[in-house]
């Protein structure tokens, strides 16, 4: 039985799909209401926590093993979390899931294409994936299994950051 009413949040979606974006300004919108929220990002656990971890599908697994244990730690300490991860497979979605705990798992689908993700580029990566210098980069070399059925599926492409948050707040109910 679940020792708070914290949540998870389950961002998940390609690279510059928006995920890191939109997990912080909701975040700034939730924590006004004086809720504990906490962003649990990709890229920042990969310096630390999963630094020794690369891309293949078995690093992937255990990073998002990792990344959901310390999300369902946070629940259980009454903060409320947000991850960005782009966690592509279904099986570790669902892996995830069962760690965090089904009743406090929301799936959130950063449904961008792939061509605005690619235009985006806010890194640089994709244009590195293309020409071969980064492999099995998600979308170009490697996989991404879509959700089959998120609670919230949302295409930032032709919203605006607020606009975005406001969905998946009235989405999920949380206004
Ligand atoms: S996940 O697949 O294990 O969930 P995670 O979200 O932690 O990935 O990290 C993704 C971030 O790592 C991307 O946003 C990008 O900045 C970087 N990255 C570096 N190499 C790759 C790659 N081969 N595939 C995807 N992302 C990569």
């Amino acid at each position: 039985m679940p020792f708070s009413s914290a949540m998870t949040l389950w961002f998940t979606g390609l690279s510059g799909s928006g995920k890191t974006t939109l997990a912080y300004a909701l975040q700034e919108t939730l924590a006004k209401s004086g809720a504990h929220w906490y962003v649990l990002d990709g890229d920042v656990c990969r310096t630390g926590l999963c630094k020794d971890l690369g891309f293949s599908a078995e690093d992937r697994a255990e990073n998002i093993r990792r990344c959901a244990e310390v999300a369902r730690i946070l629940n259980e300490a009454g903060v409320s979390v947000i991850t960005a991860f782009i966690c592509p497979y279904a099986a570790t979605r669902q892996l995830a899931r069962s760690i965090v705990g089904d009743d406090r798992f929301f799936e959130v689908h950063v449904n961008t294409p792939l061509e605005k993700c690619e235009e985006r580029d806010p890194k640089g990566l994709y244009k590195l994936a293309r020409n071969g210098s980064i492999k099995n980069f998600t979308g170009v070399s490697d996989p991404y299994e879509s959700p089959a059925q998120p609670a919230v599926s949302i295409d930032t492409s032709n919203i605006t950051v607020e606009q975005a948050v406001n969905v998946v707040l009235a989405t999920l109910g949380l206004r």
